[in-house]
């Protein structure tokens, strides 16, 4: 059976989501993040030396990294489904979006909700006006930069089809929610992106989505 360690509020979220869809039978070892550092608890680095989250178990296999547990669960159990064929033109855009997820759409996330922390976070009064003009400079030229092209590119693509990998949804769409998520709540996707929106409220109404909620708990991405 594959055991999911699930850390709350996180991209192991998605991987409840991709056996639901599944329709596989599996268990949920949850994880609490410390609610001071948001970090994972260090019973995680039992599992997988990283102890990030999300990792899987399955008999003899210790599988860490979301996209390579997403392939590996649709290669493994899918029998054909969530994935176009071998030899089906969409299937390098699948490939695509799967790696682009956490190559490129998470990366400029991440320094967001960082650098947002680092101006916020106690320091003595002498340093907060240095460590908000470093923040304001990384963030006004890159990460925003990044973050506006990026959401511009997804929002093109999802003009070109219902899902990210063509006109079938697929596990890639599944392993794209998180950055998605993530922006909508910390990097700017609001309505100016209609068919990102609607990509949102689209994978929000699936029943398997709202089954993985239930068997996650609580889901509030980190702002
Ligand atoms: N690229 C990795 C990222 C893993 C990762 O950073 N997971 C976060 C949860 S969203 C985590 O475990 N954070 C807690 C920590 O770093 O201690 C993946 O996609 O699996």
């Amino acid at each position: 059976m594959v055991i999911v360690h699930h850390l709350n509020n996180s991209r192991s979220q998605r991987v409840l989501w991709l056996l639901e869809e599944l329709g596989l039978q599996y268990e949920v070892k949850p994880y609490q993040r410390d609610p001071k550092t948001m970090l994972a608890p260090p019973e995680l680095r039992a599992v997988h030396p990283l102890g990030k989250s999300p990792v899987i178990t399955d008999g003899d296999l210790t599988l860490a990294e979301s996209g390579a547990i997403v392939e590996y669960l649709a290669t493994r159990y899918g029998a054909g489904r969530l994935m176009p064929a071998a030899d089906a033109p969409e299937r390098w855009r699948y490939t695509y979006w799967l790696h682009f997820a956490e190559g490129s759409a998470m990366p400029p996330l991440l320094m967001k909700l960082i650098f947002d922390r680092l101006k916020k976070a106690p320091m003595p009064f002498f340093a907060r006006p240095i460590a908000r003009r470093i923040a304001d400079q990384a963030l006004g030229s890159f990460v925003l930069p990044n973050l506006e092209r990026n959401l511009d590119y997804m929002e093109g693509e999802l003009r070109r089809s219902e899902w990210f990998a063509g006109p079938q949804f697929s596990a890639a769409d599944i392993q794209m929610s998180f950055p998605l998520e993530a922006a909508r709540v910390r990097g700017g996707l609001d309505e100016k992106r209609p068919k990102l929106m609607a990509f949102l409220e689209k994978i929000h109404a699936r029943p398997a989505y709202k089954r993985a909620l239930e068997r996650g708990g609580k889901y509030e991405l980190l702002r």
